[in-house]
């Protein structure tokens, strides 16, 4: 019997017993180990396990409430969830994920390969950092995950199977709730809009019929189109960077939903950065940042093709007309997606420090103005959105108005 025979949440002293016990192929100086809890997620628990020598393990442990809300009941399976499709996207894209060590499911808790060699990107995003390689792998890592657990290339038993083992009804009913629902009404009043722009969230957010019922479509689409086994979560917090390398972590709002979610979060939280690069005065940061917004669009989109004519499985999907029909699609999800993660981090539960950071009060409001405008725009006519530069120019647009 040992004590991680039943379920408890640990403390940095239990992590560093676990560690032991769990990885053992690390041989640990046990004499210098050291843990630190280092979670700055809205959900999970996580600790750093490190000895003198040089190993070093992250534990993550999910806990039976989210963090950043008490009140929020969580099923601790999505540790499972995580750890599975980790091992699925390394896989599909080898040296995009980190490495999986071991799961648990009595603990809800995971081991995984230490990233210190890199950062959050987000952090390095408020640093105005600069990373030349990020839209050419970020890329290379949707293209091959998302095309990858597509019906066009796989089995579709194999798929199906796929499907019904990454089915994550709790952490997708978060998702509907928040980026979906409670963005366009605030009838749980749980939103954080900042105060100077109220009446403007209540005029083009919550009093927009035409928007609601462009939302509405949008959330049937993610709650019904099991294109792709996504990330669900893809934005700067969930990745790690450094110059030479890109690694995607923290997959567990992952389910069968369209593709376009995960491009158009990463597309939105580029058009953070900028905006906080833009307040700040940083042209530099900014004049990247624009190229990786046009970038990832077009590098995606070349590289979804090409995934999809060299393995296309499906008799009917290798019809020339039906694979441009995909493609539009895509790209549509993901203008559309683009607008609904730009609203509901700056009017939702969940903000992000990009905008929140920002001191100067006519600067974030400003800052927090051009995102809903052009949020909208992705949203409404996301048909018109072909190429990168027509979702830079989106931007644009809201900044000259
Ligand atoms: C209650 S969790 C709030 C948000 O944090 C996660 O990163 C997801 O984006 C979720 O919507
Ligand atoms: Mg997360």
């Amino acid at each position: 019997m040992s004590k991680f025979d039943t379920y408890f949440l640990m403390t940095t002293e239990d992590a560093i017993e676990y560690a032991k016990v769990k990885v053992p192929q690390m041989e640990w100086d046990s004499g210098s180990m050291t843990c630190r809890e280092i979670g700055d997620g809205n959900l999970n628990y996580v600790f750093k396990v490190t000895d003198d020598r040089g190993h070093s393990v992250i534990i993550k442990q999910a806990g039976g409430v989210a963090r950043i809300s008490e009140d929020m009941k969580l099923d601790t399976d999505r540790n499972r969830i995580e750890s599975e499709i980790l091992v699925l996207q390394g896989k599909l894209a080898p040296g995009y994920v980190p490495e999986i060590y071991f799961y648990d499911t009595v603990m809800s808790a995971c081991g995984m390969q230490d990233l210190s060699d890199h950062e959050i990107m987000r952090t390095a995003m408020l640093e105005h950092k600069i990373f030349p390689k990020f839209a050419d792998q970020i890329s290379t890592f949707m293209a091959q995950v998302l095309m990858g657990t597509t019906d066009v290339v796989m089995d579709h038993q194999e798929k199906k199977d796929l499907q019904r083992k990454f089915i994550n009804p709790e952490l997708c009913d978060i998702s509907e709730a928040l980026v979906y629902t409670e963005p366009y009404n605030d009838e749980l009043h749980r939103n954080n809009v900042f105060a100077p722009i109220a009446d403007f969230v209540k005029e083009k957010l919550y009093n927009d019929e035409e928007l609601h019922c462009e939302v509405a479509k949008l959330k049937m689409d993610f709650m019904t189109k099991a294109q792709s086994l996504i990330h669900g979560d893809l934005h700067t917090g969930s990745i790690f960077i450094n110059e030479d390398s890109t690694m995607v972590f923290d997959p567990e709002f992952c389910f069968y939903g369209p593709m376009g979610y995960d491009i158009g979060n990463v597309i939105a939280n580029m058009i953070f950065a900028w905006a906080n690069g833009d307040v700040y005065g940083n042209s530099e940061f900014c004049t990247w940042v624009e190229e990786v917004i046009v970038d990832v669009v077009n590098l995606t989109m070349e590289k979804l093709r090409a995934y999809y004519e060299e393995h296309v499985t499906d008799t009917m999907c290798k019809n020339e007309a039906y694979k441009n029909y995909y493609m539009d699609t895509v790209l549509a999800d993901t203008s559309a997606v683009t607008g609904l993660e730009l609203i509901r981090r700056i009017v939702g539960m969940a903000n992000v420090k990009d905008i929140t950071s920002i001191k100067d009060e006519a600067k974030r409001a400003r800052a927090e103005k051009i995102c809903i405008m052009a949020a909208i725009d992705f949203i409404k006519n996301r048909e018109t959105k072909k190429c990168g530069k027509c979702f830079l120019n989106t931007l644009k647009d809201a900044i000259a108005t």
